[in-house]
């Protein structure tokens, strides 16, 4: 290949290579307001699976209580993924109908 550098450009030179490093694509999690999930439960939820001091997760509960919805995190796809798969295994494993997706930013 010419220009890499390689054995077929002209001995003895060296041609630059400029490797690009590229940012992963990033993705939103976003957890959903419902009836029926007790608040405690969704701190808990943020707490656990977010990191989040109780204050904050306290916080971003009543956000998503009043607005609806709201970002908790973003991450790469592999990171979202298994936060969102935590988050639906959990809900349901204590039969509350929270629900937490993801989108790409
Ligand atoms: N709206 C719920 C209630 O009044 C609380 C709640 C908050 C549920 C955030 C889900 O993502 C949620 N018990």
């Amino acid at each position: 290949m010419s220009g890499d550098g390689g054995e077929d450009d002209a001995p003895g030179i060296k041609v630059a290579t400029k490797t690009k490093t590229r940012r992963p694509p990033m993705y939103k999690v976003l957890i959903l307001n419902d009836d029926y999930t007790p608040m405690e439960f969704v701190v808990h939820v943020l707490e656990r699976f977010f990191g989040m001091s109780h204050a904050q997760a306290f916080e971003l509960m009543l956000t998503v209580h009043k607005k609806g919805l709201a970002v908790v995190g973003v991450f790469t796809h592999e990171i979202a993924e298994t936060k969102v798969s935590q988050v639906m295994e959990f809900a349901q494993r204590h039969q509350h109908p929270l629900q937490c997706t993801m989108e790409k930013e």
